[in-house]
């Protein structure tokens, strides 16, 4: 992780979050989940958050959310994430995320919110009817990150224009107040896929949303599950490259490759270097046997954990507590600064 200079007095610090929509898939697992996991073991606190109020800016089913958020919570345990070592919790139990998001709706301004592409994307040509949460939502991010002081968030790159914009609350803020209170975060996009595409078409990104659950491999999918989709996920007909330069115009092949190689933990030219020259009748069926072999024992946890809520709501709970210790103060400060009797 590089240490910016803005941030020298900042004590390094993680956040980063999932929204319980449902759907946790494998672009969620190597853009997110995986790492963080692997970036436990650096020694730096870790703060990862079921972020159910950026769940409700489109509709949740109330029994839904509930059954999603412990699913997620779920998916975090069983991809390797601690509750001892990180401080892992849902957004709605720590009201310091919506009291901070309320400052940054006053700080940032109504044209950097209309830019964003997923506003863009997700309201689309009925941005008359879209709730004002969606379009707030990167505020809320803004708050769920600086609540925290935190220095770094891994991501993946379709959130690199939402890191961007807390960048910009943060700067505006600390100008406006005269103050260096806010870290200036920096995004961690690392690794080989920082976005995983559809297996249905390599030019869009796997996503919870997708009407088609064939372009997207599940995190509670079985074996069965993962190698047809794997057999079916659509390439062209020519085999793999012998050369790294070769996936560049063959967004399906190079796809399966990233996702082999983030599976393994391999760079993609391991991967071409094991495999260049294979049709992908003998690629496919080594992808879907190292994807079963690393994604079966995550979906088996994930079963046995979700089948005691109570304990996943004891986790959530006691994460609650933690990130409040942290976040308590943060926010006292900031209502200090901004001229709030107390
Ligand atoms: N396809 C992807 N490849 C790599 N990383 C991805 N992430 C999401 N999709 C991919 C990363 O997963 C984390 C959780 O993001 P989120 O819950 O905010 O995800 P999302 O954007 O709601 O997930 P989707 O599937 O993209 O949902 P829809 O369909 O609603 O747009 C983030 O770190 C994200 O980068």
């Amino acid at each position: 992780m590089s240490e910016s200079q803005p941030n020298a007095a900042f004590t390094p610090r993680v956040f980063s979050g999932i929204q319980p929509s449902g759907n946790l898939h494998l672009g969620n697992y190597l853009g997110a989940l995986k790492r963080f996991a692997d970036s436990q073991t650096a020694g730096i606190q870790s703060i990862f958050c079921m972020v159910d109020m950026h769940a409700i800016t489109v509709w949740q089913d109330p029994e839904d959310l509930r059954r999603q958020t412990r699913e997620l919570t779920a998916g975090f345990i069983a991809s390797g994430v601690d509750p001892e070592k990180s401080i892992l919790f849902n957004q709605s139990q720590v009201a310091e995320h919506a009291q901070l998001a309320w400052i940054f709706n006053c700080v940032a301004r109504m044209g950097w919110m209309q830019r964003m592409t997923q506003w863009k994307d997700k309201a689309g040509k009925n941005q008359q009817n879209a709730s004002l949460g969606l379009l707030a939502y990167p505020a809320l991010m803004a708050a769920d990150i600086l609540v925290y002081h935190a220095t770094h968030v891994p991501v993946g790159e379709d959130q690199k224009q939402h890191l961007e914009l807390t960048r910009d609350i943060a700067i505006k803020f600390n100008n406006d107040f005269g103050v260096d209170f806010f870290p200036i975060t920096e995004p961690v996009i690392e690794g080989t896929a920082t976005r995983v595409m559809s297996l249905r078409d390599g030019t869009k990104k796997m996503s919870k949303s997708d009407p088609s659950d064939m372009s997207r491999i599940n995190l509670t999918d079985d074996a069965d599950a993962i190698a047809l989709k794997i057999r079916k996920a659509r390439t062209d007909p020519e085999p793999l490259p012998e050369t790294v330069e070769g996936l560049e115009e063959r967004p399906e092949a190079r796809n399966l490759v990233n996702i082999y190689a983030a599976l393994a933990d391999l760079s993609v030219e391991q991967v071409i270097a094991e495999h260049g020259g294979q049709q992908f009748g003998t690629f496919k069926p080594a992808l879907a046997d190292l994807a079963v072999a690393k994604l079966a024992p995550i979906s088996t946890e994930m079963k046995r954990l979700t089948a005691d809520p109570a304990q996943i709501d004891t986790v959530l709970r006691r994460g609650s507590e933690r990130a409040r210790e942290i976040a308590a103060p943060i926010l006292e400060k900031t209502y200090e600064i901004v001229g709030m009797v107390r």
